[in-house]
């Protein structure tokens, strides 16, 4: 619905005066952001009540999308662009003396995510009500999001997010509230021929769904994602008298378990799982039977499908199991069927530590019906393969064995689909880690690469290039991306090479300002702006990175120049990691060193940004020159930030994982700087044991001084010998030395293409053309066609 400027203002004056009885003169920022946000929701409302009966209406089929995490970050702005509404309100405002960016800073992240995984389920959400499905989010509404990252004499300090304060997103929808049922004894009794449960002293949770608008790019359509919160049952108030009691029951909720690749088994966490599991699915099947009044639970995979963001939802399989057949008397076959076809699965790690086993007498206690089924599930499953394959393949891929539960047999067992995130993360889930099961169900496996939102990466992130794209290729590209290639057609043209070098030198002065403000550091907007910002993990090798800058550092210190750089970190590290955080503090003290050291004339600065977020990442990401992705090959299954610094012209340092392998195969060799092990290098090392770093240590001069330089940083309590132990152990798993002298050697080809700044600007150039490639509303259209089976809303536009 169009918007003159004269419109918004009036209301936004109107909203100001309603909320906070005050004016633009007078108003604080949040003040502001609130009577903006206030504007954006009213403008999206109309189209989110049409969406929701239109759907309704049609009975078209919708997808849910089950995840523990959703890190939308932000939402003012690109509700704005999705409404169509942002260039018309960014000139509004400014005629009325006040910056939407100012204003849109106090905006609080939605934080309730670690990383990629929630990242991922956000940006699925912006793609498929931008392409017009309807897709449903189902979470958690965590009244605490990702801690807040502070540093305190180089070490990672955690503060409580509270994030609640401030949001101006969500809704209240109490009228869809359903019980969650925890503990207690279950037994089975004879209900006229029914095999139905009878619960005894169980507990019961008021699951309250909180809705947030999903506004989809300028088609109209208008999605929900639903987070779950915990309340004492109205009816079991005076059960739970003190505070304490309540606190209880509202803990459930509180926090988001802050570890993105370690499974601690806690109780809590499983009390999470099942509690957005069950919520989600009882609304599901709800709408079914009372929206669509259906009655025959056949048809649920014609109007649901139900998709496992990795193994956290996989309680989903007996949950519709035991909805299916406790309270809706499908017999047990039919409801297996419903099931399967309903259910899909991802698999966002190879990472043994990550894999979810939980303990079967604790699941047990906490959920006894769920356990009946996943225990029948399982008898069924080895039944079903007896004489069919070994014993040793029914032992390796049944759901239980060894006391514990192995959540990703689960969600694969109950699902059609089962898919990775890469290419070649998606091979090695089907010829090594889940080898047994695509041997089983081997149509079951496909793969899905990842994604970005490039209105996000590039429309909001990066106005500068959006409006160079829209002089060189026209604005077609941001309705549709595959129009970016057309942008190579620039290739040999001079005019445009240098405006992308303005645009990239003048992110990067906004950057420098930022950076000066928030640690103090001057860093020349004219150096290489080299950047590695994801979460702090061992295989992520921010430590490689780390003994880069030792050995520049002491190249500068003994008279060896090198072009002008500056390193740019980012990344939280999980609490419990202890490791993680030793490489924060030996990174934050190295930084502290070179930075003061006059003797190198401030040709190095190392910069680690506090706080890593979604928002700190649009500001970071098109500053950048350098993306380093260098992961041990093997171990990340996608990476998405490589992604969204293509997008933004930067040029990629990757090792040959990941989605780095597909960014490679989409520029060429010539347009990013590959180096490193490959797979087969890598299992052999793993297979033969014949990792023996202190020879690499021994035996190459360069790396020795570097690392000996380690042991030299100031200020620390053993952390650099902690890391210098772990380079020179044989079972250090990430083989960080056996990568360094050929990243030495990639970084010196990033030195030497510096020095061409034609050619560093056509390799930009390409990058950025080809990033279509991984546009996430190409991602979802896959997901759509291949594994959920989705027909496109359509919503007649109101003018
Ligand atoms: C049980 C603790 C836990 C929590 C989260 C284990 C594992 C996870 C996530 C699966 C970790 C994660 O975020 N994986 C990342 O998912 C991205 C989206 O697919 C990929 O791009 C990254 O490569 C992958 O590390």
């Amino acid at each position: 619905m169009q918007l003159t400027k004269e419109k918004f203002k009036e209301r936004f004056e109107r909203k100001l005066d309603d909320y906070f009885e005050n004016d633009i003169k007078h108003a604080s920022n949040s003040e502001l952001c609130a009577a903006l946000s206030a504007v954006v929701r009213d403008g999206y409302a109309p189209q989110w009540r049409r969406t929701r009966i239109s759907e309704t209406h049609e009975g078209n089929k919708q997808i849910y999308y089950f995840s523990i995490e959703f890190l939308p970050g932000t939402l003012l702005k690109s509700n704005l662009l999705n409404l169509g509404w942002l260039k018309t309100v960014r000139e509004a405002l400014k005629e009325m003396g006040l910056d939407l960016d100012t204003i849109a800073a106090a905006e609080p992240d939605m934080a309730l995510g670690n990383g990629g995984l929630g990242r991922l389920a956000a940006a699925f959400m912006d793609s498929l009500a931008s392409l017009g499905y309807t897709g449903n989010g189902n979470g958690i509404r965590y009244k605490y999001g990702l801690f807040k990252q502070k540093f305190v004499d180089g070490y990672q300090k955690e503060l409580p997010n509270d994030w609640l304060k401030d949001d101006h997103w969500e809704v209240r929808r109490e009228s869809k509230a359903v019980p969650v049922r925890f503990g207690g004894k279950v037994e089975m009794v004879d209900d006229d021929g029914w095999l139905t449960p009878r619960y005894e002293g169980e507990r019961v949770v008021q699951a309250v769904p909180y809705d947030i608008a999903v506004v989809g790019y300028k088609d109209g359509i208008t999605n929900t994602l639903r987070l779950w919160d915990a309340e004492i049952p109205p009816q079991d108030e005076l059960k739970y008298p003190t505070i304490a009691d309540r606190r209880k029951v509202e803990d459930l909720t509180s926090i988001l378990y802050p570890d993105d690749s370690n499974y601690e088994g806690l109780l809590l966490r499983l009390k999470q799982e099942y509690f957005f599991v069950s919520a989600g699915l009882q609304s599901i099947l709800n709408y079914f039977i009372k929206d669509l009044k259906q009655t025959d639970f056949r048809k649920l995979p014609e109007y649901v499908a139900v998709h496992i963001n990795d193994t956290h939802p996989a309680m989903a399989v007996a949950e519709l199991m035991r909805l299916l057949v406790d309270e809706h008397r499908v017999d047990w076959d039919t409801a297996w069927k419903i099931t399967v076809q309903t259910m899909s699965y991802t698999n966002h790690t190879i990472m043994a530590e990550a894999l979810e086993k939980w303990d079967l007498s604790m699941m047990q206690d906490l959920l006894p019906r769920i356990v009946q089924i996943i225990t029948e599930i399982d008898r069924r499953f080895v039944e079903s393969l007896k004489g069919k394959t070994s014993d040793d393949v029914i032992e390796r891929t049944r759901i239980i064995k060894n006391g514990r539960v192995h959540m990703a047999h689960l969600a694969i067992i109950g699902s059609h689909s089962i898919n990775g995130v890469a290419a070649l993360h998606t091979q090695l889930l089907e010829t090594d880690v889940l080898k047994d099961f695509y041997e089983l169900y081997p149509k079951r496996f496909n793969n899905k690469t990842n994604g970005i939102v490039l209105r996000r990466w590039l429309q909001i992130a990066n106005p500068e290039l959006s409006d160079l794209l829209d002089q060189t290729i026209g604005t077609k590209w941001r309705d549709d991306s595959n129009e970016m290639l057309k942008f190579e057609n620039f290739y040999h043209d001079t005019k445009t090479l240098n405006r992308l070098e303005e645009i990239k030198l003048d992110n990067k002065k906004k950057l420098a300002k930022f950076i000066k403000k928030e640690t103090g550091i001057e860093v020349d907007p004219t150096a290489i702006f080299d950047v590695q910002i994801k979460r702090l993990h061992a295989y992520k090798r921010q430590t490689l990175k780390l003994l880069h800058i030792l050995k520049l550092y002491q190249d500068l210190k003994n008279g060896i120049d090198h072009p002008k750089r500056v390193v740019i970190f980012a990344a939280k590290a999980a609490p419990s990691y202890v490791f993680a955080k030793q490489i924060i503090k030996v990174i934050n003290e190295t930084a502290n060193m070179i930075n003061n050291d006059p003797d190198i004339h401030g040709k190095l600065k190392v910069v680690f940004l506090e706080n890593y977020n979604v928002s700190l990442a649009e500001r970071i990401i098109p500053a950048a020159d350098v993306s380093e992705q260098i992961s041990t090959t093997t171990k990340e299954a996608s990476g998405t930030s490589n992604m969204k610094l293509m997008a933004n012209g930067a040029l990629t340092v990757a090792t040959m994982d990941g989605a780095n392998i597909e960014i490679k195969d989409e520029v060429g060799e010539d347009n990013i700087f590959s180096f490193g092990l490959n797979k087969d290098q890598v299992y052999k090392y793993y297979a033969d044991k014949s990792y023996h770093p202190r020879n690499i240590y021994e035996n190459d001069p360069v790396l020795r001084d570097t690392i000996d330089s380690l042991k030299e940083v100031p200020n620390c309590n053993g952390e650099p010998q902690a890391l210098v132990n772990n380079f020179l152990s044989d079972n250090e798993e990430f083989l960080v030395l056996a990568d360094f002298e050929a990243y030495l050697a990639a970084q010196k080809a990033v030195e030497a293409t510096w020095a061409q700044k034609r050619i560093w600007y056509q390799m930009s150039l390409v990058n950025i053309a080809h990033s279509e490639r991984f546009d996430v509303d190409k991602t979802i259209q896959r997901y759509a066609q291949d594994i959920w089976h989705l027909k496109k809303l359509h919503i007649e536009k109101t003018k």
